[in-house]
């Protein structure tokens, strides 16, 4: 509707979908199922999501190619607090492809911040920068490639030929 009426770039790459708590579910939803669609998502706030489908299938469904943010807030709710950090730890562990931080996937604890828009509003530069970051070029410890050929390649954690010098798969170099 809104590609029909103005002038938009429709394509995945510039379509992103975001929401706020159940609207934040919703979201979730869009980025997992129809990555053709969107290719980011920004899901905030959210934690009470157990009994969702969408929720429990991150641990064995496909990959999809979607770039997601998600935060939660914490304050007064530690149980709910907890479940997010269980999302967040059940997409970095996927057999299915896990998904790395700062990569692919950005996690943000609001610990301290309550359940409501004011908060999650705040948050609003942690989600914008990480989908849309000013410059698309590929960093250095994401690009497969040992540019500084000290024999270790990007940031991936874990594994044998991870540039200690990468701090994040953003890092736009892998020298000291
Ligand atoms: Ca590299
Ligand atoms: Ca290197
Ligand atoms: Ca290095």
């Amino acid at each position: 509707m809104i590609d029909a009426q103005y002038r938009t770039l429709p394509d995945a790459a510039h379509t992103f979908d975001a929401g706020f708590s159940f609207g934040g579910i919703a979201a979730f939803y869009m980025g997992w199922g129809f990555d053709e669609t969107f290719s980011r998502v920004g899901v905030q706030s959210v934690g009470t999501a157990g009994t969702f489908p969408y929720f429990s299938r991150i641990v064995d469904d496909p990959k999809p190619s979607t770039r997601f943010y998600f935060d939660s807030a914490g304050a007064g709710e530690p149980v709910v607090f907890a479940q997010a950090l269980s999302y967040r730890d059940d997409l970095l562990s996927r057999e299915q492809g896990p998904f790395v931080l700062e990569r692919d996937l950005r996690y943000f604890a609001g610990e301290l911040e309550g359940h409501v828009r004011t908060a999650a509003g705040s948050r609003l530069p942690e989600m914008l920068s990480f989908l849309y970051p000013a410059s698309e070029e590929t960093p250095e410890c994401y690009d497969g490639v040992d540019n500084d050929g000290d024999g270790s390649i990007d940031y991936v954690p874990g594994a044998r030929d991870n540039d200690p010098d990468c701090t994040s798969a953003l890092d736009p170099s892998e020298e000291e």
